[in-house]
């Protein structure tokens, strides 16, 4: 049995801050067409789509539409299974919306920490049973069982567990996930595969994930899953890694800002081949880790006179001086608007005599910290709803941290 992983497609997302505002649309539906174009000639039997579909919990309706045309090509109506679970960018709700629509052709999407859902899907080759978040495929002779546990915040967990007595609110985030997963499965299978879209303590971020759960402590220690389970198949992390025997991560399929595309630069799928002594796995890269460049220059005039050069790809332009001339810019991305992903400029250095080289900061406390530091950026006094408001998220950050 043939099981395709891939993670993180964040349709409809823009570039992160290169005041460019680039849609990834267009290249991610080149990307989808080549995954599903693999997974036809690889004879892929399975995919799973480990989270994080949407880049929004109210995506645009282009990304929502490339996310039903390339679902509906990759379980090749209704002859190939497909396994979705949400992650957190996805509005769990959101994503289940077309559940009536899709789950008798076998593309199965689960968006509960906890799930009562019982299905039995008889396709043309395969066979799917669903109890809860356990689900049995069947194909070819062969079996795997899958648990699917989508990204699940703690309020999350909370609410599904009142009225549950198996699970203590009191217990850790930790202890919580760790008490899901270890459930006994209802049926037998070849294999055992845990799905999730969860962060791994070990795991190493591209550059755009931690923000999206900036103030949590959403880090699961690896150590507590089961044995029992042969493959971990995850989404979150952008860089596609494996960590330890059996826990990987697909990736991101294209670079969402600037760290990433330097970190972690060519994008992957994976097939993994569950076998009798094991598994076996192949990675199918689906963007070249040089298909973005990034380029510096001294001036943005430099950058002008290698225009051609520039557009023959896509290209994130560093300019080594502060931004002085608007026209010159202006120019610059019109001339270059199927290529910028993104333009920086160099900060400018601080002036001598600054307040932060005269003063010790250690001595100040949060609030006068901010305050100087409002004042140094923008030029007069925070009003103090603001101050308040700063110190309350930055109490709360702090808090939760531990
Ligand atoms: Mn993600």
């Amino acid at each position: 049995m043939k099981i395709l992983h891939t993670a993180d497609w964040h349709l409809g997302k823009v570039f992160e801050h290169s005041q460019v505002n680039f849609s990834l649309l267009e290249e991610q539906r080149r990307i989808l067409e080549k995954i599903v174009k693999i997974a036809d000639e690889e004879r892929v039997d399975v995919v799973v789509i480990a989270g994080d579909i949407f880049d929004s919990y109210n995506p645009p309706n282009e990304a929502r539409l490339l996310f039903n045309e390339t679902i509906t090509e990759l379980s090749k109506q209704g002859e190939r299974p497909v396994v979705i679970i949400s992650g957190n960018h996805d509005s769990p709700e959101g994503l289940a919306t077309i559940k009536p629509l899709t789950a008798n052709h076998g593309i199965i999407i689960h968006h509960l920490p906890v799930s009562t859902e019982e299905r039995h899907i008889r396709g043309r080759n395969f066979d799917v049973e669903i109890k809860g978040n356990w689900l049995r495929l069947e194909k070819g002779g062969e079996s795997a069982i899958f648990f699917l546990l989508p990204f699940v915040s703690e309020t999350r967990l909370n609410e599904a567990f009142i009225g549950d007595n198996l699970l203590d609110k009191t217990l850790s985030y930790n202890e919580k996930i760790e008490k899901l997963i270890s459930k006994e499965p209802p049926f037998d299978g070849d294999t055992r595969i845990l799905v999730s879209h969860i962060f791994i303590d070990s795991g190493v971020e591209a550059g755009s994930e931690k923000k999206l759960i900036l103030g949590s402590s959403y880090l699961f220690e690896s150590s507590r899953i089961p044995e029992s389970f042969d493959l971990v198949l995850l989404g979150h992390l952008h860089k596609s890694q494996r960590i330890g025997e059996r826990i990987f991560y697909s990736g991101s399929i294209f670079p969402m800002n600037l760290a990433e595309i330097e970190r972690s630069p060519a994008k992957y799928v994976s097939i993994f081949e569950p076998g009798k002594s094991g598994f076996s796995y192949e990675e199918i890269e689906i963007l070249p880790g040089d298909y973005v460049r990034v380029r510096e220059f001294e001036d943005l005039e430099s950058a002008l006179r290698e225009i051609e050069n520039l557009k023959t790809s896509l290209v994130y332009i560093k300019i080594k001086r502060p931004l002085t001339n608007h026209e010159t810019l202006v120019e610059l991305r019109r001339a270059l608007r199927e290529n910028l992903l993104g333009i920086t400029f160099e900060v400018p250095e601080l002036v001598e005599g600054d307040y932060f080289e005269k003063t010790d900061l250690e001595s100040l406390t949060d609030e006068e910290l901010f305050r100087e530091f409002y004042r140094h950026q923008m030029g007069k006094d925070p009003d103090d709803r603001l101050v308040e408001v700063f110190i309350r998220i930055l109490n709360e950050v702090r808090h939760e941290a531990h």
